[in-house]
Parts: C-alpha cells; structure tokens; sequence
C-alpha cells in the first residue's frame, strides 16, 4: 500500500500530452479515406443582396469537379434551411437573399481541394446589393428593411423581448435611493479562434445506409439525433465521431452548413467527402461572441446597494442561432448582480436581426455571463467612485455573505455556496492593495497615472438540471460508463467532449479517488457516438459539474459491488468490511484485506453464486442545481500620458472552483483564461464597415495575442466546495474569461478616475486612452 494513488488534488501530468507532444494526436483532417472527395464553400461577398441567379455551368464543366451544389439543390431535398438552438431557421445555403458577409452559397466537390477551391471562382452568381444594417439599433429603426423577410408575419428585425426580475420592487428600489449609478457600453463582438478552424469527413456507405462523420464537435450525440431529426435519417445509422480537437471555445458547438452540405454531398454521390474550413471562412461565418449593447443602473442608499435595473439590446446577426441550453432568450444573463446582495433586480432584453454572422453564444462564455459579469464589475466601481468609498471595500461591504447561502437572488438563481470576502482579501493581500494605493497617490503627485482594478465575480455553470435546461427538448444530464478488465485496468467513456481541457486525466483522477486505481490504468474515451453512453457535450464548464458527477457516482456504485465481491472472498459479512483507498479488508484486522484489483479479477472469475459477472456500471447524472464558481482578479496597469498605451504591472488571480481535481491542469484553464480575458479587454475585436463588410476576416486585422504580448499572472486560490456535487467541485473552465475582462478595464479607468473618466469601451486600445486624456486634461 506504498504507493500513493493520485486521485483528488495531484497536479497528474496530462496523460494525453504524450501523443499531442510527440505530433501524434489525430484531428479530423488528419483522416484520409479511399475515395475521399474534398469541398469548398463559396461565400457570399455581399452583407445583404437579393440572389437573382446562380450559375454553375462552367464550375461543373472544370475537369475534377464532381457536383456543385447549390441552395436549389438542397431545397429540392428539404435541407435549404435547418433549425437553430434557438428555434429560429438559418440558411444552410442561400436561396432567395444572402444575409451576411460569408455567408455559405454553394459547395464545390472534387476530387482534389485545389480543384474545389479554383472552381469556386468559377460559380457565376447574380446579386442585387441591398442595403445592409450593421446595427441593432439601426435594425429596429422604423422603415429599416427586412432581413428576415423570408418569414412569414415578419416585419421587423426585432427576435425577442425578455424579462426578468421584479419590476415594481426594483422600480420602488430606484425612488428611494439616494443615489444612482449608470453605464452605458457595449461588449463588442470577438471570436474564439481557435487553433483548428472547423470540418469535417461524412462518409455515406452506400450499402449500409450509414453515415460516419467525423466532426469537430463539442456536442457529438445532441449533434447526432439533431442530424437524425432535420435530415430525418435513422439515428442508429448515424455515427458522429469528433476526434482530436484543436481548440473548441464554444466555436464547436452550433452545427454549420459546412457539414449539413458535406453529408448531403456524401450521401448523394455515394463516397467520402471532407470539408476544411480556413481561417477567413471561421472567422467571417462561424459563431462569433457577444454583442451586448447595455445599460446598467445601480440604485444606491449610502453605500448598500438597493436595486439593480438592465436594459439590454443583443445584436443576434442574421440567423437567432444562439447555442445555449436554457429557455431564457439572453442565456443567463440574468446572473447580472453577481457576488453582491441585490434586494431588488429588473432586467430587460432584446435581440435584433443584423447583416452580420450569426452565433453570439461562444468564446468561454458560460451563456453570456461573461457579459453580465462585466457589466456588474465596471458598474459596482464607477458607484465606488460616486460614494466615496474604495473599490474594494465597497465590494466588501455588498458581497452576498457565507451565512446566506444557499442563496436566491433578485432574478432566481440558487447560489450554492460563496465565500467572497475571502477570496477578495487573499487577492487584495497577494497584490499588496494597501501599498499599492499609497504608490497610486504618489505615482499620481508626480504625474505618473497607476491603476488598480478588482472584479469579484460569481459565475454560474455546469446544466443541468435536466428540468430545467434543455436542449432542443434533450436534458442537460451527463453520463459515464465505467468497465474494469479482470486485470484490474479499464476504460471510462463519457458523452463530453474534450477539445484540450485534460478529460483524459481528470476524470481518470476521479475513478482513481473513488476506487483506488491509478489514473494511467484507466483510459478516458470521448467522442464516438457509437461507443459512449449519451451525453449533453462539452461547454459553459459543464463537463466536471455533470460528467464528474456522474463517474464519482459511478465510482461509488462499483465500490459497492466490490464491497460484496470482497465479503465473499474473505469470507466475511459485507458491512464488517472497511474501505481504504484501493481496497477492503475487516474491520479490526487490517491484514485481512483484498485490494481492488483482487476483487475486480474475481468478478470475473470467482463470484459469488447469484452475483452477474463483470464489473462494469453506467450512470446518468443529472445535477440539482448549477455550482457557482467565484474568486477576485486584481490588474494594476500604467497608462502613459504620451500615447495611451498601457502596460499591465501585475496581475493576481484569487479562484475558487470548489475542490480541484488536478490543480495544474486548473491552473492551465486559468492561465489561458486570463490571456483570453485580457486580449478581449485590449485587442480582439471584430467591426464591420457601413456596408457590413468584415473587418477580422484574419489574424492580421483580428488579433490574438501571442506569448509576447501575454502579461505574467500571479495565481492564488480559495476553496468552498460546492455542496451538491459528489466531489464537491465546481467548473472552472470559462471563469478567467468570464471576470478578468472586467478587471482589466477598471484598471485602465482607475488610472484616470480622479479626473472623471468612468468609462472605457472594449477593446481598450490606446487611442481610445489618449482621447480620454486629452478630454481630461491628462494628456502630455
Ligand atoms: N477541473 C479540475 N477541478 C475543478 C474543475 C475543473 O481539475 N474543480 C478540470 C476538469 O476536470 C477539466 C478542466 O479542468 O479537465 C476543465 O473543466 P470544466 O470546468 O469542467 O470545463 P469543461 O471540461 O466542460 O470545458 C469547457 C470549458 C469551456 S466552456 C471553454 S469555452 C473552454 C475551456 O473549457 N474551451 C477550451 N477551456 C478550454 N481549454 C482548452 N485547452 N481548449 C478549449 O477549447
Ligand atoms: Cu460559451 S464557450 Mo464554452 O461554453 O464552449
């Protein structure tokens, strides 16, 4: 018993780093079948146009080319158009308009793809240049045209109006306060960008009837019987495999034309066809993030924060394809008051149809928290300023405290558990607050400007619970099959979806807590349809929330198996046994034992009479509530007076995501949230010109940071698990970009406040500085 098992709380070395190191991972395009045919997309170079032909005449005759495929082609089998997550319809290709820059018209397959690609050029296609809005508020202006007019009853760009809160109460809040803070800004549109751009392989046998797609997918099953129910094939004929993944973000998540029109091109023609997006056609035409134009307003009575009130308008693009799991129309942005005691909330929402690509929900979002998140933080400082009082200390003095929890908030979530003030006095000791302040003062008295900024934020992931969240009626649980080989050494598969996040060494962590065997016996399988129990897939950090529930549980239930395996070999009752970490022996004498993987080679041939064989279980978990992960970021900057350029001083990042399962591995989601968090605070951002043409298509107009331009980060954390999850763990994997945004703008306004700067819109570039300082006087 020497050796220690590593289960909860080792930082285990990525077990499936050894392949990724070594160049042997296998991604989607890494897979060549005999036969394979290859496609390419035409996009449309109009944000908004009537088509009024398309010809393909001289594409087809190009020598290579083997169909093209246009929206007639797919109207005539019904595919012209496919549902949205969000009960809406998106053009899988265009038909009548074009709708966006990039927007997918036809599909060239050959059997080369550099014959795919110049035959593109080949499509003669028609268009009449409409006007395109760019806007939401353009869009709901009255006598703005119809971009959806192919809707029946449809007569304005507007989706959606939500609520949620309690109006009068808040309203009441408003009247009696002594004070009221407001905001206005936006969360400009970025893109996750990651490393793989999206495609995929279908390949339609012609003799079985069964389509096999390899996809970049971070929800393979739901992708599955979403396939099975708009392309009304059989479901058991289709078999989704999302193999190696470079990077999902949330880009991974909505079903893209691309590989509607690749599995209809297969199934058509009878062979492989393989679709690979480029980097242009990912960044114009695939789930963007955000686009939340907001008012906040904080109703204040001295330094109590009373009512909270949010107007927002979503720019939605042209298709309502946001991918989130809730029926609440803006996500659950409605978390919007955050870490703080909000007696009273209102918020309202709307979305508007742009000539935009459409998405909104991506890019470590956790279904627009990561503005909610924002849009607290910035409004709780600036209402610092106007009562007088420090950052910190306001934030102090409105947390939700320990004692309240499980707490309900204004708007309806159950909080699980918080320990904010701790996780805020960690990051204001490691930082060195007090001192920081005083050097602000001075640095201030001698012209230099230093900002420190703070966001305390809370977030909310991990959906279900099933009754609650949904997807297209399927409810959010997760699952995890777990079979021990007589030798002791087995396989876990689950129905999420890894795409870099460390599953294959995490959720082997967790078996290895429960049942004593080492993380390097178990191997973590993902992604094949054909071969995991059904799963919800990975995203808004649900995977430990609900697939880690359901190994724990799993777990338990084979330890229990094992519990009677183990009576019967020592010949004892099974509750005079006793468990240690890998093994069971009789209470009281400690020798007298068998180890886990004795009792697991009996089950297969030693059992006791009336015992099933084998010893494998299968559990589907559906949590009761979502956990909610907090912890407080603290960014000090200098601006210079010269340029308006700002350079981060420091960085100190306070976590608390409950018990952590490999601390390196949440160090690593953390390390790679906070650059994410910082690149959207100062640099990535996706514009269009009054015509909607895009400005981003590429990563010289849309930048991402490189390890140069990367601050350090100082790392700390706090631990308060979550007390409803089977290991007491919270997600982690979206939190760093949900509340770091947040503190790295307040650092920059903190620079400037004491002369009346209170807001800075994302990203925080440098000429948008040096026209603040120029306002005020600042500028040198
Ligand atoms: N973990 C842990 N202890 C905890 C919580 C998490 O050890 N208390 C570990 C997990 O077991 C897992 C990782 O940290 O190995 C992230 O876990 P979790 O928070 O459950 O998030 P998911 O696995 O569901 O991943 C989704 C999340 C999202 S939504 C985005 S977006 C994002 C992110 O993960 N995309 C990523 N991190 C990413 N990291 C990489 N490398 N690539 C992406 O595309
Ligand atoms: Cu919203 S990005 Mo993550 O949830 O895949």
């Amino acid at each position: 018993m020497s050796t220690e098992i590593r289960g909860l709380g080792h930082s285990v070395k990525r077990l499936e780093d050894e392949r990724f190191l070594r160049g042997k991972g296998q991604y989607f395009d890494d897979i060549k079948l005999p036969g394979m045919l290859h496609m390419s997309i035409l996009r449309s170079p109009y944000a908004h146009a009537r088509i009024r032909s398309i010809d393909a005449s001289r594409a087809s005759a190009l020598p290579g080319v083997v169909a093209v495929v246009t929206g007639e082609l797919m109207a005539a089998h019904n595919l012209a158009w496919m549902p949205t997550l969000s009960a809406d319809t998106q053009a899988v290709l265009a038909t009548d308009k074009v709708r966006f820059q990039g927007q997918e018209v036809a599909c060239v397959v050959a059997e080369d793809p550099y014959v795919a690609a110049d035959a593109l050029e080949l499509i003669d296609v028609d268009y009449e240049p409409l006007q395109a809005i760019t806007t939401p508020q353009q869009a709901l202006e009255p006598g703005a045209p119809v971009i959806r007019d192919e809707k029946e009853g449809v007569d304005s760009n507007h989706i959606y109006h939500w609520e949620a809160g309690d109006k009068a109460a808040t309203d009441r809040a408003f009247e009696e306060a002594d004070r009221v803070v407001s905001l206005d800004t936006h969360y400009p549109r970025c893109h996750p960008a990651p490393l793989e751009c999206c495609g995929c392989i279908a390949d339609v046998n012609p003799a079985t009837g069964k389509a096999t797609v390899w996809m970049t997918s971070q929800a393979p099953h739901a992708h599955r019987t979403l396939f099975a129910i708009v392309a009304g094939l059989p479901e058991q004929k289709i078999r989704i495999i999302s193999p190696d993944i470079g990077g999902g973000f949330g880009n991974k998540v909505p079903i893209y034309p691309g590989y509607v029109v690749a599995t209809a091109a297969s199934l058509l023609i009878g062979r492989p066809v393989k679709w690979v997006e480029d980097r242009t056609g990912n960044l114009i035409s695939t789930g963007f993030a955000r686009d939340f134009h907001m008012h906040g307003e904080l109703a204040l009575k001295g330094d109590r924060i009373t009512g909270m009130r949010v107007k927002m308008l979503s720019d939605n693009g042209a298709f309502f394809s946001d991918a989130q799991p809730s029926k609440f129309k803006a996500g659950l942005f409605h978390i919007v008051t955050g870490s703080y005691d909000v007696p009273a909330a209102h918020i309202e929402c709307d979305g508007a149809y742009t000539n935009k690509a459409p998405g909104g929900v991506a890019y470590r979002c956790s279904f627009r928290v990561t503005e909610a998140s924002y849009l607290i933080e910035r409004l709780v400082q600036n209402a610092a300023y106007e009562v007088g009082v420090d950052p910190a200390e306001l934030r102090r003095r409105n947390f939700i405290q320990p004692d309240q929890f499980p707490y309900e908030s204004a708007t309806g979530f159950v909080y699980d558990s918080g320990e904010y003030e701790k996780a805020l006095d960690l990051a204001l000791e490691k930082v060195g607050y007090a001192d920081l302040r005083r050097e602000q003062a001075e640095a201030r008295a001698q012209g230099r400007l230093l900002g420190i900024g703070l966001a305390s934020f809370t977030e909310v992931v991990g959906a279900g619970p099933g009754k609650q969240y949904d997807i297209a009626g399927l409810r959010m649980f997760d699952s995890a099959e777990l079979r021990i080989h007589p030798t002791g050494k087995g396989v876990l598969k689950l129905g999420v979806r890894s795409q870099g996040q460390g599953h294959e060494t995490t959720f082997a962590q967790i078996v290895a807590e429960e049942l004593g065997i080492q993380p390097e016996d178990i191997e973590v399988q993902e992604g094949d349809t054909d071969n995991t129990p059904y799963g919800l897939g990975t995203y808004a950090s649900r995977s430990t929330p609900v697939a880690g529930g359901a190994v724990a549980v799993v777990s338990r239930q084979l330890r229990e198996k094992a519990r009677a395996i183990a009576a019967h070999l020592l010949e004892a009752a099974p509750e005079d046994l006793e468990w240690e970490r890998g093994r069971f022996f009789v209470k009281g004498a400690p020798d007298q034992g068998k180890t886990i993987q004795e009792i697991v080679f009996a089950a297969y041939t030693n059992i006791p009479d009336g015992m099933e064989a084998g010893f494998e279980g299968v559990h589907y978990y559906d949590p009761p509530n979502m956990t909610f992960p907090f912890g407080t970021y603290a960014v000090v900057v200098e601006v210079d007076r010269g340029t308006g350029q700002w350079k981060v001083l420091r960085v100190v990042a306070v976590d608390d995501c409950g018990v952590r399962i490999n601390p390196m591995i949440v160090e690593g989601q953390i390390t790679g949230g906070l650059t994410e968090g910082y690149a959207i605070a100062a640099m990535e951002l996706i514009t269009f010109d009054e015509d909607g043409n895009c400005i981003g298509s590429n990563l010289m107009d849309y930048l991402i940071p490189t390890a140069w331009e990367t601050p350090r980060f100082e790392l700390a954390e706090t631990v308060t698990p979550s007390p409803h999850h089977p290991i007491g763990a919270k997600g982690v994997g979206e939190s760093a970009t949900v509340g770091s945004p947040a503190a790295f703008v307040n650092a920059v306004v903190d620079a400037l406040a004491h002369a009346g700067v209170r807001n800075l819109e994302m990203p925080v570039t440098s000429d948008k500085v040096w026209a603040a300082l120029n306002e005020v006087g600042l500028a040198e």
